[in-house]
């Protein structure tokens, strides 16, 4: 019996993945650093910290944990003030029909981004009443692959992690489902995606018959 469809924010929700592109470029441009969308893809679906280590990695000076601290902070502050643009219209297609039915049918809907900024972005979108329960990345130990913050979101739903379905674009993201012990619904392509339950192209594609279908 499917009792929760727990989701991933950027990539699955809406494409902030641009936005993050933007504030990284800015920064590394500040700092002299080689950076493209090659290697923004991949930043996807990876921690703030971890997204900067990667963006300095061809640095030829180090930097101090305080200093490394201050660089996150500045792009996120450039980041944050990017998303202020965010409106409904930015929902992924079918997202927002796709909320609508499970909630008529009484499917809980949890969200496991590693993003600090998801509780604002689900607002911008006009998305928030949408999820029972925003797993909080800061109080996660481990980020995807490991399943901790998909069985948080499942926990604070009080939903048992064997009924429930993740939805991911990243292929860490889908390790992280299926090693909580949950069904994954893949987005994007077979070569980053091919261990999903289920792939699908594009969100447009899913449906709540889809999802009711695969957890069988
Ligand atoms: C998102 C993005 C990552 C970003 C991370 C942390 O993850 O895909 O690129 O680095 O959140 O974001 P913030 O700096 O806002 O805390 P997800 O899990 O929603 O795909
Ligand atoms: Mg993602």
């Amino acid at each position: 019996k499917l009792e929760a469809v727990i989701f991933d924010l950027d990539g699955v929700i809406t494409d902030t993945a641009e936005y993050h592109y933007l504030a990284w470029k800015e920064l590394a441009e500040e700092l002299g650093l080689p950076f493209d969308r090659v290697k923004n893809e991949r930043l996807k679906g990876v921690s703030r910290m971890e997204s900067l280590e990667i963006v300095l990695e061809d640095s030829e000076r180090s930097y101090t944990a305080e200093e490394k601290a201050g660089l996150a902070e500045r792009k996120n502050e450039s980041y944050k003030r990017m998303i202020e643009r965010i409106t409904p219209a930015d929902l992924l297609p079918g997202i927002r029909d796709l909320l609508v039915s499970l909630q008529e049918q009484g499917i809980a809907v949890g969200l496991a981004s590693a993003s600090h900024n998801a509780p604002f972005i689900l607002e911008r979108l006009g998305a928030s009443s949408w999820f029972q329960a925003v797993a909080d990345p800061g109080s996660v130990r481990k980020g995807k692959p490991d399943p901790e913050i998909f069985l948080q979101a499942a926990e604070m739903l009080g939903a048992d992690p064997a009924n429930c379905i993740g939805v991911e674009d990243a292929e860490a993201g889908v390790a992280a489902i299926q090693a909580a012990g949950m069904k994954a619904v893949g987005i994007g392509s077979a070569a980053q995606l091919g261990a999903a339950d289920l792939l699908l192209a594009s969100t447009a594609e899913l449906s709540p018959d889809m999802l009711l279908n695969l957890m069988g």
